[in-house]
This record gives C-alpha cells, sequence and structure tokens, in this order.
C-alpha cells in the first residue's frame, strides 16, 4: 500500500520508505481515533477559501485558451484553488506524434494556476478516448509499451506540479455487466490499468494516483460495483492506488441520487480518498449542487471538489447551463448554495505529522493552534500591522491566517521555510519571488483577513510575516 501527501514536492523517496511513513501515521490515527474539528460554521467568501478552511478544495476545469480572457481569469483566480486542464494534458495533446512531447499549452494553465497559489490535478495519462492517431492504429504489446512509456515521460515530465494524476479514465462499460469497456487498451490484456498505475508511481511517487470515471454515483449500478470491486482488489494487492475520482456530469438521464453519499463512503472505507472531479448538474439547481456538497463534506476523504468550467458559456454542455456561474460571470443560485454549504461543513480528520518526520519547531497537535501566540510583524513603518495566528492543521500541511490592520489596501510579504510550499491561499493576490518561498500578498477587495495552505514537507516552522506595507 502507497500514500501520498496532497501537494507534497518532495524529492520522490522508494515506494518503501513512503508504506512506513503512511503505516505509522495510519497506527496513530487508530490509536487516537479520528480527531474532527468541530464542524462550526465558517465565513469563506470565495470557493476555494471555504474548502481549503475546511482542508479541502475547491477546483474547475480550465482551457488554456480562455486565459487571455480577463473575465474569465478573474473569478478563476479569485474562487479556485485547484485546477484541472480541460483537453491539454490528454494524450493526443501531449504526445501528438509518437515519442515527440509537447506540453506547451498544459504547461500555461500549470504556471498559471501554480503562480497564483492554486494546485494542479493531471487530466489524463491514459484513456480509450482522444488518442493521438498513431496510437489510436496500435495494438497488443507495441501499444501496451507505447501507453506505459507515455505514462512514464508525462508524469515525469510534471513531477512535483501535480498533486494528483487521473492515472487511467472511463475504463469501464456502461450498462449492467459492471465490467470493463472494450478498447485498444483493453485488448491489450486486463491489466493495464495497473501497469499504467505502477508506472505512474515509478514516475511521480509523491502524486496521488486516482482512477477516474462517470456514471459511477449510484450506489446500485454495476458499473460502480464494477469499479469498487477493482479498487477492492488493487488495495488488497498492493496496486498504488491513492484515491477514485466521481466525474459526477448530473443530467436528466443520469440524475443525482441520494445515495451517492454512500458511494463516497464506500469507497473511501477502501482506504482510498474520493474526488469529485467534473462536476456539473443540467439546470443548475441550487438544491443539487447543495446536495452533492453536503455529502462530500459529510465524508472525511472526500478531499476535494472539481466543476467542469467556470461560466456556463465554458461549459462542454453550455446549453445545459449546469454550472456555478451565469455566461456574464455573476454567480447564479447554485453558487450561493455551494458556498453555504462548505462554510457549514466538516473539516476533514486532523492528524498528527509523520512519525518518520517530527515537527522542528512546533510542538505536536496536542497544542490546540490557538494556544500559539500569533506573531506580529515588528518592524513598523510600513503603515500597516500584519499578525499571523496558526490555524487547522493535519498530517501533511497546515493552515495559516493574517490579520491586517491600520490600511484597507496593503501588501504583506510572508516566507515560508524550504522545503515547505504554499499550496493554497485565499483572500488576496499572491506573487512570489523566484525561489517560491517568498509570497506577497496583495489585498484584493476580500477583507482584511487572508490565509493560505502551507505543505510541511517534514518541517513544522511556523511562516513569518516579513513586513507590511499600506498602498
Ligand atoms: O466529455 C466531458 C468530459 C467527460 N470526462 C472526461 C473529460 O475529459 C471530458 O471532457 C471533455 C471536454 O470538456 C471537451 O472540451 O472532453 C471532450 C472530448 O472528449 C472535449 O471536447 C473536445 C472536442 O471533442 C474537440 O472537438 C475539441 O477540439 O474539445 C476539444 C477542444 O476544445
Amino acid at each position: 500500500m502507497t500514500e501520498r501527501c496532497h501537494g507534497d514536492t518532495r524529492p520522490p523517496t522508494g515506494p518503501r520508505a513512503r508504506t512506513a511513513i503512511v503505516l505509522a501515521t495510519a497506527a496513530l490515527l487508530a490509536a487516537t481515533g479520528a480527531a474532527f474539528l468541530p464542524s462550526t460554521a465558517s465565513a469563506g467568501t470565495t470557493l476555494g477559501a471555504s474548502a481549503a478552511e475546511k482542508g479541502r478544495y475547491f477546483g474547475t476545469a480550465v482551457a488554456a485558451s480562455r486565459l487571455s480572457d480577463n473575465a474569465y481569469t478573474t473569478i478563476l483566480n479569485r474562487e479556485f484553488n485547484m485546477v484541472t486542464a480541460e483537453n491539454e494534458m490528454k494524450m493526443n495533446a501531449t504526445e501528438p506524434q509518437q515519442g515527440r512531447f509537447s506540453y506547451g499549452a498544459a504547461e500555461q494553465i500549470v504556471n498559471h494556476a501554480r503562480s497564483r497559489g492554486m494546485s494542479v490535478r493531471g487530466h489524463t495519462l491514459a484513456w480509450h478516448s482522444q488518442q493521438p492517431g498513431w496510437m489510436e492504429s496500435m495494438s497488443g504489446s507495441a501499444l501496451r509499451q507505447a501507453m506505459l512509456n507515455h505514462v512514464t515521460q508525462v508524469a515525469t515530465h510534471f513531477r512535483g506540479q501535480v498533486v494528483a494524476w487521473d492515472v487511467v479514465n472511463e475504463a469501464f462499460a456502461d450498462g449492467g455487466s459492471g465490467g470493463r469497456r472494450d478498447s485498444n487498451l483493453q485488448r491489450t490484456g486486463n491489466d493495464w490499468i495497473e501497469a499504467a498505475f505502477r508506472a505512474a508511481d515509478a514516475a511521480d511517487p509523491n502524486a496521488k494516483l486516482c482512477y477516474n470515471d462517470y456514471n459511477t454515483d449510484n450506489w446500485t449500478h454495476a458499473k460502480t460495483q464494477g469499479v469498487y470491486n477493482m479498487v477492492r482488489d488493487f488495495k488488497a494487492r498492493g496496486v498504488p492506488i491513492d484515491c477514485v475520482g466521481f466525474q459526477s456530469h448530473f443530467n436528466n438521464n443520469s440524475p443525482y441520487v441520494s445515495n451517492y453519499r454512500t458511494t463516497l463512503s464506500s469507497f473511501a472505507a477502501l482506504g482510498v480518498d474520493v474526488q469529485i472531479t467534473e462536476l456539473d448538474i443540467q439546470g443548475a439547481p441550487a438544491n443539487t449542487y447543495r446536495s452533492v456538497v453536503e455529502d462530500c463534506m459529510a465524508v472525511p476523504r472526500c478531499n476535494g471538489i472539481t466543476v467542469w468550467g467556470i461560466r456556463d458559456s465554458d461549459s462542454w454542455l453550455a446549453s445545459q447551463t449546469p454550472l456555478l456561474f451565469n455566461s456574464n460571470g455573476s454567480k447564479k443560485a447554485a453558487y450561493d448554495a455551494v458556498l453555504a454549504a462548505l462554510n457549514n461543513g466538516s473539516a476533514v480528520p486532523t492528524t498528527a505529522p509523520p512519525t518518520s518526520a517530527p515537527p522542528t519547531s512546533v510542538p505536536p497537535t496536542s497544542a490546540p493552534p490557538t494556544s500559539v501566540p500569533p506573531t506580529t510583524t515588528p518592524p513598523p513603518g510600513g503603515g500597516c500591522t500584519a499578525t499571523l495566528q496558526d490555524s487547522t492543521r493535519w498530517g501533511d500541511r497546515f493552515n495559516s491566517q493574517v490579520t491586517v490592520s491600520g490600511a484597507s489596501n496593503w501588501s504583506v510579504v510572508v516566507a515560508v521555510t524550504p522545503p515547505q510550499k504554499v499550496s493554497a491561499t485565499w483572500n488576496g493576490s499572491p506573487s512570489w519571488d523566484s525561489s517560491g518561498n517568498v509570497m506577497t500578498m496583495r489585498s484584493n477587495g476580500s477583507g482584511n483577513v487572508f490565509g493560505f495552505t502551507t505543505m510541511a514537507n517534514g518541517n513544522w516552522t511556523r511562516p513569518q510575516v516579513l513586513s507590511c506595507t499600506a498602498s
């Protein structure tokens, strides 16, 4: 069994080393019981901030071609802290000719996201659809080799930049069989999926590796059960799988059903994270969006939700108006329902840091976050004061909150200690120095309290406020 730290950018270690860390953490959890934070309502004002306050993410699919649209990027940068490339990391985009890789459009998205403190989900390494022409006509061991080489090359290229990969997408058949979908990849042998996971594991040991599919939301469906049995088998045999993605394209033919929560929690009970990866709902009924978010928030291992586009006009199903923003960029009723459900939801369990990497400067979680005194920027003269307060801590990361006083337009410089990395921010506009360790956060009209998530990467030193400048 292997497991990865969400957003972990440490250099790869051997699978066995990771196993030891996870077993130690699991043993600790089992001994102490999962420590749930009280489900008090929080008051995030954006989707990403509200999700991050609960230890989760809220993401969207992004098309590189839309990054030049100012209305689009304004919403993207304000609301989301996870990004999936809608098409740019698919096999036909990244290896258009065999052995010749092309990453330009994908990198545009990755750079846009990561330079603003958002994380990236990779979609997708192996799929029967959107294959490049040269691959579509291949079969047998040549195809198997080409697929594995693709997985290895692409996962290696993005190592450290992608927190989770949809390693294999949509490999199960629709209908009542519960079996695999016929495809050129499937015809290379039933073990093609686990081979892809092992190749991805070798290429990027720290990324979370997911199986992703659609119409797997209804617990009673044969397809859902087929995927469940595969994941159970993988966990039993030590195939390196960390997460299952539920696309959750809901429409009149494939509606949301109330056993969705059972589906999420049943998969999570197998020892994988679950993520909602491509959410859209025909007509965007607020109640259905609320139910979906509540279901995720009720499952501790449901660690993030991604909607498949920002505005209705960005959707692959634009005529169904299935998203959270109108085509003019205004928030829909479904947006308010989602934000409220995030703010009312439970935080994921807190866990002690892995025992193999003890905290260096902060005592373990037996001391509640609020008992640590806040630090205030010492140097006066900038025209404002910034006070950093510890917030929630998880096994691999922690949140900090900074309160600014003395100015309504400000910029605050914060430093983290390598190998720490900031993986998400909210209520401000961040920029970074070339080391990636020093973040300048500017006010963006969201008030005078901003926050950020730091991946500890083994170092639990509290981030430092270096300056506060009124502007
Ligand atoms: O079909 C919805 C999603 C189902 N799950 C897997 C996802 O990867 C898939 O995304 C969609 C994209 O949203 C579409 O944008 O995948 C489609 C292709 O399977 C994407 O459509 C393609 C068109 O078919 C192409 O003609 C077009 O060139 O988008 C391309 C880029 O705009």
